[in-house]
C-alpha cells in the first residue's frame, strides 16, 4: 500500500492532484491517520511495532510530497520563462490601425500652408439660408448665375421652431429659404458682418450641389474659402498668395496661372490653376477675384441694421474658392472622384496618413 502511494505520487502531474493525494493519505480522514487511530486497540508491543512502522511511512510519504512539490514548481516556472520569453529574431505581429481620411490629410496639408501666411481657420454652417449662400453674394432669384450651382433646398414644413441663424446669432427665416450651402461663399458675409478689417481667413467646409454624379463631380464635397479684406488689398496679393500655396504644395518651382472669368460676387473674375512640376502640367483648382463692392454694401447695410457701424467704406479685399477633392484628384492620378466617400478600405488605405 505505501509503494502504492510513493507510485502516486511521484507521478502526480499537478498540485492539484499532489494535494489531493496529501489529504488522501495524510489528512485528518486520511488512510494513514485513520491507521494510527486503530494503534490503541493493539497490545502495548504490537503497538509500538506498529506505530513504529506508522511514523517511518508517515515521514516517506512527507518527503515524498515534498520533493514531488518542489519538482512540480520547477517545472511550472521552466514552462513560465519559455513561454513568456520573447524572441527578438521573430517577424513583428502588424496591428492593423486607422488613419486619417484622404481629404483631411490634403485640407491638413492646405490650412498648414495658409496658417504660415498668418490666416485664421474659421468654419460655418452647412445648412445655410438663401440670403446668405445666393443674394448677397450678388446673385438674387433670377439671375442666371444661380443655375450654376444646382441645389439642394431644404424644407421645415410645420417645423416652426426652426430657424437659420445669422452671424451673430440672430434669426434670419425673413431674409430667404433654406438650402445646404452650394460654397463656403457665403461665409465671406458671415465673416465681414461680424469683423472689421483686416483680416485674412480661410474658410475649409463640406458643400452640396443637386448633380448628377460623373467621375468628376459629386453631390457632397469639399472646398476651401480665402479672403483677405483691408485698405490697399490688390491683385496682386492674391497671386502672390497662390503663386505662395503653389509652392507650398508642390515645392519651388510650383506656380500659379490666372484667366479671366465671371463669378458674380468678384470683379474682376478670375481661374486659377498651378503648375505641378514633377508631371509637368497645369491643374485647374478654382474661382477667385477682388470682392464685388456689392458685397461690401451688402455687409454694410446689415450691420447698419444690427446697430453696427458701416466698416467696409474705403476697403478693398480679394477671395478664392477651391476644391479640395480636385486638387486630390489630380495630384494623386485618382480616376473618379466618387472613391472618395465609398468608404472601400481597399481605396482609403493607400492614403492613411
Ligand atoms: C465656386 O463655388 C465659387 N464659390 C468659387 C469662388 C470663391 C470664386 C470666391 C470666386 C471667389 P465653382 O462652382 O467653380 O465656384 O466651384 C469651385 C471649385 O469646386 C471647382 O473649381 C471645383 O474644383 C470644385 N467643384 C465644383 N463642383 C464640384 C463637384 N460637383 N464635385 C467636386 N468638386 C466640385
Amino acid at each position: 500500500e505505501l509503494n502504492t502511494a510513493l507510485e502516486e505520487i511521484s507521478h502526480a502531474e499537478s498540485l492539484e492532484a499532489l494535494q489531493a493525494l496529501k489529504v488522501r493519505y495524510l489528512g485528518r480522514n486520511g488512510l494513514l491517520t485513520q491507521a494510527m487511530k486503530t494503534l490503541g486497540q493493539l497490545s502495548p508491543e504490537e503497538r509500538r511495532e506498529r506505530g513504529r512502522t506508522l511514523n517511518e511511512w508517515k515521514e516517506r510519504l512527507e518527503k515524498a510530497l515534498e520533493a514531488r512539490e518542489a519538482t512540480l514548481k520547477e517545472q511550472a516556472l521552466q514552462r513560465r520563462l519559455e513561454e513568456e520569453s520573447v524572441d527578438v529574431t521573430l517577424p513583428g505581429l502588424a496591428f492593423p490601425s486607422g488613419g486619417l481620411h484622404l481629404t483631411s490629410l490634403i485640407l491638413g496639408e492646405l490650412l498648414r500652408i495658409f496658417r504660415r501666411m498668418g490666416f485664421s481657420v474659421v468654419e460655418g454652417p452647412e445648412v445655410e439660408s438663401e440670403f446668405f449662400n445666393f443674394d448677397a453674394l450678388n446673385m438674387p432669384e433670377w439671375h442666371p448665375a444661380r443655375d450654376m450651382q444646382d441645389t439642394f433646398w431644404v424644407e421645415f414644413r410645420g417645423e416652426p421652431s426652426f430657424t437659420i441663424q445669422g452671424p451673430f446669432g440672430e434669426r434670419v427665416n425673413e431674409l430667404g429659404g433654406a438650402v445646404l450651402r452650394t460654397h463656403t461663399s457665403g461665409m465671406q458675409i458671415r465673416y465681414m458682418i461680424q469683423h472689421t478689417p483686416p483680416f485674412r481667413i480661410v474658410v475649409p467646409g463640406r458643400v452640396f450641389r443637386y448633380e448628377e454624379t460623373d467621375a468628376s463631380h459629386e453631390a457632397m464635397f469639399h472646398q476651401l474659402e480665402g479672403l483677405v479684406v483691408g485698405e490697399g488689398i490688390t491683385m496682386a496679393d492674391l497671386k502672390g498668395a497662390i503663386a505662395e500655396l503653389a509652392r507650398g504644395l508642390f515645392g519651388k518651382e510650383g506656380k500659379a496661372r490666372f484667366q479671366p472669368t465671371f463669378f458674380p460676387f468678384v470683379e474682376p473674375g478670375v481661374q486659377f490653376a498651378m503648375w505641378w512640376p514633377e508631371r509637368e502640367k497645369w491643374l485647374e483648382l478654382g474661382g477667385a477675384g477682388m470682392v464685388h463692392p456689392y458685397l461690401f454694401k451688402v455687409v454694410d447695410d446689415y450691420r447698419e441694421r444690427l446697430g453696427l457701424p458701416r466698416a467696409y467704406q474705403g476697403v478693398t479685399g480679394w477671395a478664392f474658392g477651391m476644391g479640395v477633392e480636385r486638387l486630390a484628384i489630380l495630384r494623386y492620378g485618382i480616376p473618379d472622384i466618387r472613391y472618395f466617400y465609398q468608404n472601400r478600405l481597399s481605396f482609403l488605405k493607400q492614403f492613411k496618413g
